[in-house]
């Protein structure tokens, strides 16, 4: 017949086992194993290049949708841009915006198409803080990151800064003159804006 004082202190020794918890040095290991995890997790998602992405697929939306504005509104004969193959009209989404007016910065009317002309996400006028462009090596400020438009009277260019490195070789290899910026529209070369 056992001892019941034993049993009970059989049971409080055995309770006492289970609740002991964990010592100092297992907590540690814990703490630096989930913030290893978190580390590596920030790592993986990389919040800032996935940020220079969205941007660049923005710069790229608002580039083919105004050229399809453009393109749309000579075609009904709503153009062509201002300018003259001795003087280039050049302007920047630093300007007027507005569509239904031909003094913005594409130079022409295109209100039936678009109902304002986009800027660029970055650009904010007057601000000197750097972008890295998607060569990961050149810097410009924020005022500078501006989408960009020429014209000749007849053909035009239209251009972005792209930000992330994976849009490298879409700058480079848009059959324009400029290694950094993204370039479309109808000029043979697009070499109406020159520049990184
Ligand atoms: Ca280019
Ligand atoms: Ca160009």
């Amino acid at each position: 017949m056992p001892d019941p004082k034993k049993r009970r202190q059989k049971r409080l020794h055995k309770k006492k086992h289970v609740t002991r918890g964990f010592t100092l040095i297992e907590l540690l290991v814990v703490i630096g194993i989930i913030s290893l995890l978190a580390v590596m997790i920030v790592l993986a998602i990389n919040p800032g290049e996935i940020q220079k992405k969205s941007r660049d697929a923005k710069r790229l939306s608002d580039i083919a949708t105004m050229r399809k504005a453009i393109d749309f509104t000579i075609t009904d004969g709503g153009g062509p841009p201002q300018g003259s193959s001795a003087v280039h009209f050049t302007a920047d989404s630093s300007g007027t915006k507005t569509t239904s007016t031909a003094n913005n910065y594409i130079g022409l009317n295109v209100v039936k198409y678009l109902s304002i002309l986009p800027d660029d996400p970055e650009h904010i006028s007057g601000n000197s803080t750097l972008v890295t462009l998607s060569d990961g090596i050149t810097k410009i400020t924020r005022d500078n990151m501006r989408y960009f438009f020429a014209s000749d009277g007849n053909f035009y260019e239209i251009n972005a800064y792209l930000e992330s490195s994976d849009n490298n070789e879409t700058a480079l290899n848009d059959g324009g003159d400029s290694a950094l910026r993204y370039e479309m529209g109808t000029q043979a070369g697009l070499n109406l804006i020159v520049g990184p």
